[in-house]
């Protein structure tokens, strides 16, 4: 990870630069441990190593740059926020959502224990003043999911500037409603904190922008179809984690190039491990940078991970927005339909999210589902019973796996993936 021509942005940022240097050093050794170990990388990944290398660097001097211009940068924590309206706007958007133990003790005083991970970090991350990103925006939105994050928000609030966006819990007329009103009050808030007035015509950019974003995405999972599998699962999961800071149409470029590579490949009947290596699907909670334990943990217990069924993953690349519409009202309601559309286990009942993992792990080729919650991740949790019952009645096995970010469990989530990974041998 890159630092000393940053320093001063950093400064500037009021980061805490003992703790960030600490931050960035764990970085770099958990990367090259992961990373840069696995072998027979496609060459495309040279685009994301830079990028993770410049993650704290760079990508946040982009920001600064932008900023300097008068553009605003907005942090979210959930895939439910629009984020074509706020390229409509001319704003930048950025996900915050945190992956490592950091800043762990300020967040507890802010927090329960009981919270999951992905909450205390990035509470944890701001309290520790270590993450430039959230110390970059000029709006943070939060969403009405889980009670978690719900409450956590609150809290967050005297800290950071917070924007609370609705989103319901079911999915009836009176709900789409809901996302409807929710949706028009976000764009109303771009508009304010941006002083652009979105139009059809600059709406209509930005669908297609994060459109093209999901389709690359798409495309890239559907070629992990193929046996042998042509990408880690642990790239192809920084992939999608990255997809969330970088810029969109850089990102779409470079990854429709690594995507050429891999059709290369396949053609070649080659890949990153033999074809009668099991296959796995990942699903459940999302994965942030840089939370890559439990895929290492299968993939050197000689499982490929096929496919990631999370929203960092399919959940936020499986639906589009209908490009057909002219008009504001339109587009509106196109990002409505295809929002309301997002399985979370948040949603109650969330039936389709049990027929998405069945039909993502046949197309996938996947021998077998690995089930990811946070630990106190109520609604992942609950959803994992559900899910379990409704595998076994498929006939694909499947493991339950509850963690958090701290490595002390690795030994036990070794054990108990090399065993599942022996059944689908
Ligand atoms: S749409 S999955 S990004 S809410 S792990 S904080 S659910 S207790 S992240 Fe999510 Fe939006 Fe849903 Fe996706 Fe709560 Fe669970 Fe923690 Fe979670």
């Amino acid at each position: 990870m890159s630092e000393a021509p940053y320093r001063e942005m950093w400064e500037n940022l009021n980061m805490d630069l003992p703790a960030h240097d600490a931050l960035l050093e764990v970085l770099g050794k958990f990367y090259g441990d992961i990373y840069m170990s696995q072998k027979g990388r496609l060459q495309g990944m040279e685009y994301l190593d830079f990028v993770l290398s410049e993650v704290h660097g760079l990508r946040i001097k982009e920001l600064q740059d932008a900023k300097a211009e008068g553009r605003k940068i907005v942090g979210t924590f959930c895939v439910f926020v629009p984020e074509e309206l706020t390229l409509a706007a001319e704003a930048i958007h950025v996900g915050l959502c945190a992956g490592a133990d950091a800043g762990t003790e300020q967040a507890e005083k802010l927090v329960p224990r009981n919270t999951c991970a992905l909450i205390k970090s990035f509470i944890g991350f701001k309290l520790a003043k270590i993450c430039p990103y959230t110390e970059s925006c000029d709006l943070i939105v939060g969403e009405t999911t889980c009670d978690g994050k719900k409450k956590a928000y609150e809290a967050f609030a005297e800290h950071a500037p917070m924007y609370i966006m609705e989103v319901p819990q079911q999915k009836r007329e009176a709900d789409r409603q809901l996302l409807k009103a929710e949706i028009l009050r976000y764009k109303d808030k771009m508009e304010k904190l941006t002083g652009k007035t979105i139009t059809a015509d600059s709406l209509k950019k930005s669908i297609k922008v994060v459109n093209d974003r999901r389709r690359v995405l798409q495309r890239l999972n559907g070629l992990r179809s193929a046996n042998p599998a042509p990408i880690s699962g642990r790239d192809a999961l920084l992939i999608n984690q990255v997809s969330f800071y970088d810029d969109p149409v850089r990102f779409t470029q470079s990854i429709n190039a690594l995507c050429d590579q891999m059709e290369v490949r396949i053609k070649a009947k080659e890949g990153v491990a033999p074809a009668d290596t099991p296959r796995v699907l990942l699903s459940g909670c999302p994965m942030a940078v840089p939370n890559w334990k439990l895929p290492y943990v299968i993939e050197s217990s000689g499982a490929v991970i096929v496919g990631e069924e999370s929203c960092i993953g399919e959940r936020n690349t499986r639906d589009l927005v209908d490009e057909s519409g002219e008009t504001l009202e339109q587009m509106i309601d196109a990002l409505v339909d295809r929002y309301l559309r997002i399985d979370c286990a948040c949603f109650t009942p969330n039936d389709e999210r049990m027929d998405n993992v069945t039909a993502m792990a046949g197309a996938q080729n996947a021998d077998g589902v690995i089930q990811y919650s946070l630990m106190f991740c109520q609604p992942y949790e609950h959803e994992a019973i559900k899910l379990g019952k409704r595998l076994d009645s498929e006939e694909i096995p499947s493991l339950a796996i509850a963690t958090d970010y701290s490595m002390e469990d690795i030994e036990q989530l070794k054990t108990r993936v090399e065993a599942f990974v022996e059944i689908l041998k």
